[in-house]
């Protein structure tokens, strides 16, 4: 479970810290008039903070590139490296494997990630007047 937890792409930032309080008796109100611990019965009140870290998965979302006829090949190559942060290697796998099967993954982020992303591909693509298509889709 543990691993399941700790996706590659998952950061510290990923995990929401709750402080839960709890009380450490029941019962009537536990002012004491400023003596704490002394009350009649000696028996303390009062109220600890427990902090649970509480792990939560982040939505993770696939960011794809799309083929097409007309977009360079080297174009591609150059966004996955640019963009993805792949090696020249890895870049040129992916994109093969893109132009060869009609699709490809390009990584694996949070929702926000993902989105920039995508966009940045597309910026870039539009500005460079290729086609190239870059979708995102929920894990
Ligand atoms: N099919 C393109 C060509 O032959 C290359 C290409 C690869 C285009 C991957 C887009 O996502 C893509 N020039």
């Amino acid at each position: 479970m543990t691993t399941e937890l700790l996706s590659k792409t998952t950061t510290a930032a990923d995990f929401l810290h709750i402080v839960e309080r709890v009380p450490l008796v029941d019962g009537p109100n536990d002012d004491d008039g400023g003596k704490r611990g002394e009350g009649k019965s000696g028996t303390e009140t009062g109220t600890i903070t427990r902090t649970r870290p509480k792990t939560k998965r982040p939505n993770l979302y696939r960011v794809l590139l799309l083929n097409d006829d007309y977009t360079p090949m080297e174009f591609v190559i150059l966004v996955l490296q640019d963009v993805f942060n792949k090696s020249r290697e890895e870049a040129v796998q992916i994109m093969l494997h893109v132009h060869q099967k009609g699709v490809g993954e390009c990584g694996v982020y949070p929702y926000e990630v993902a989105e920039t992303k995508v966009t940045r591909v597309m910026d870039t693509a539009r500005k460079n007047q290729h086609p190239l298509q870059c979708v995102m889709e929920k894990q």
